[in-house]
């Protein structure tokens, strides 16, 4: 039997809801920066600024989208810069395992090395050939697709890689640290061992 398009337990909505905590924040592209630091190879921290990183090459990726909260939005079209992009400006140090996604006012998400390499994980510029609206997370959002939808940071500044694991905001606040809709990972309290910060 084909796999079927909704996890377990998801709902497709009318329309396309957006939610995040807190408030929008605005772009100022002179003083916007993306930073790439923690664990890197060099001991370097590498910071792309607005004109850099809006020109680096971009990619598509169509994906589904499930938020915790069981709706799932399906087909978008996201386009932007791939990982492995960022992995090569400021290669991580052997021992990496891990990332946090940092966005403005202090939001993160915690994921796994594997699943920032993942087919699908992008850094988005644009949603169906169009540049974000502020509220999706302009001017980039990260878009890790295969897991839960806390973990697509909007307006994301800062990856920082990890020698240990660490949780981000909702990952710190009972919720998942792997976050794989497709086995139904909601909360911390379904962990395994091995599936969360020692
Ligand atoms: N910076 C930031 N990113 C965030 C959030 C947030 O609160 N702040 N909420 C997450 C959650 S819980 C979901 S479901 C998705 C919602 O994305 P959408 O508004 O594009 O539907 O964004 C995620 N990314
Ligand atoms: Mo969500």
């Amino acid at each position: 039997m084909e796999q079927p398009r909704l996890p377990p337990g998801q709902y497709i909505p009318r329309g396309r809801p957006v939610i995040h905590y807190g408030r929008v924040p605005s772009f100022r592209p002179a003083s916007w920066d993306l930073r790439v630091f923690g664990a890197t190879a060099s001991g370097e921290e590498h910071c792309f600024t607005w004109p850099e990183f809006e020109s680096l090459p971009r990619t598509s990726v169509l994906a589904d989208f499930h938020c915790v909260t069981k709706f799932s939005i399906m087909g978008n079209e996201w386009r932007g810069v791939s990982p492995s992009t960022l992995l090569e400006a400021a290669p991580p140090g052997p021992g990496v395992r891990h990332v946090m996604i940092w966005a403005e006012y202090g939001y993160s998400a915690n994921v796994r090395m594997t699943d920032f390499t993942a087919p699908g994980t992008l850094f988005a510029l644009e949603l169906d050939d169009k540049p974000l609206n502020p509220d999706r997370g302009f001017p980039v959002r990260a878009v890790v697709p295969h897991l839960y939808a806390w973990k697509s940071v909007k307006w994301v500044r800062a990856v920082e890689y990890l020698l240990e694991d660490r949780r981000g905001f909702w990952e710190d606040r009972g919720y998942h640290n792997v976050a794989d809709p497709w086995g139904e990972q909601r909360y911390s309290y379904q962990e395994e061992p091995g599936e969360g910060p020692p």
